[in-house]
């Protein structure tokens, strides 16, 4: 479905759902909004306190509003039978191999019980980098080094990944920096990579999303607006997608 977009030109938006923060009563009522607002689909995931039990609660309550639910695992915990699709993560700029591949080797064969569609995902953490750097034992890239940035999704492209994903972090004081953004699309289209580029963390506003948007991120990721200031989110969804601003 994502990439059907990708395909028709259109920009994607992705509303993260953290189970941990969330009831399922909760995390309905803001996935209703999000739908309203334009969101395309929903992740769900964190990077602590989660368990299957209460990932699947989530996942359920969640799939009755009809858009497709994908997994955004930080743990073994994150994985729910109930979601669409997995995004199959490997956090490249960790410095422990536990979250290279060590995870991965764990979380495959249940992947493929559960089966669940993955998606082989290069995960890289820019600056601030929020619970998930810190959990993942990430060495962020600093937010004035894009050629670094750019070097690591370029690395991503070529070890197979379908989705880039640069990370601020959740509630990150600022996002990935469009220059970074820019300079990683180049490279990725001069090697022809035909998966998703998405950034994510510290989106507070339709001028974040723009910026992103025209140095060429497809898909933008929001988590903390969605909990904390629900009527802002379709400003910044026209915003990145280039629709006229209210
Ligand atoms: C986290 O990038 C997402 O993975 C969302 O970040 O909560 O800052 O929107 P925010």
């Amino acid at each position: 479905m994502l990439m059907e977009k990708k395909e028709k030109g259109e920009k994607i938006h992705l509303t993260l759902i953290d189970p941990e923060k969330s009831t399922p009563k909760e995390a309905y009522e803001m996935v209703e909004i999000a739908k309203r607002s334009g969101t395309d689909a929903i992740l769900v995931g964190g990077s602590t306190g989660l368990y299957e039990s209460l990932t699947d609660e989530v996942v359920k309550s969640v799939k009755k509003i009809g858009l497709p639910v994908i997994l955004f695992p930080g743990s073994l915990g994150g994985l729910s039978r109930y979601a669409d699709a997995v995004l199959f993560i490997y956090l490249m700029n960790s410095d422990n191999p536990y979250y290279i591949t060590g995870a991965q080797v764990q979380a495959a064969p249940i992947v493929l019980k559960l089966g669940l569609e993955y998606i082989p995902t290069a995960y890289i953490i820019v600056g601030y980098g929020g619970s998930a750097g810190y959990i993942g034992r990430a060495r962020p890239i600093p937010y004035e080094k894009p050629e670094i940035v750019g070097a690591y999704a370029l690395a991503g492209c070529m070890m197979g990944a379908k989705v880039i994903y640069l990370e601020a972090g959740s509630g990150a004081p600022k996002p990935v920096p469009p220059s970074a953004v820019s300079l990683s699309k180049s490279l990725l289209l001069k090697a022809d990579y035909d998966g998703l580029l998405v950034v994510g963390g510290g989106v507070r506003s339709p001028e974040d999303a723009l910026k992103l948007s025209e140095a060429g991120a497809d898909a933008l990721v929001t988590g903390t607006i969605i909990e904390e200031d629900p009527t802002s989110l379709a400003d910044i969804i026209s915003a990145f997608k280039f629709k006229v601003l209210k």
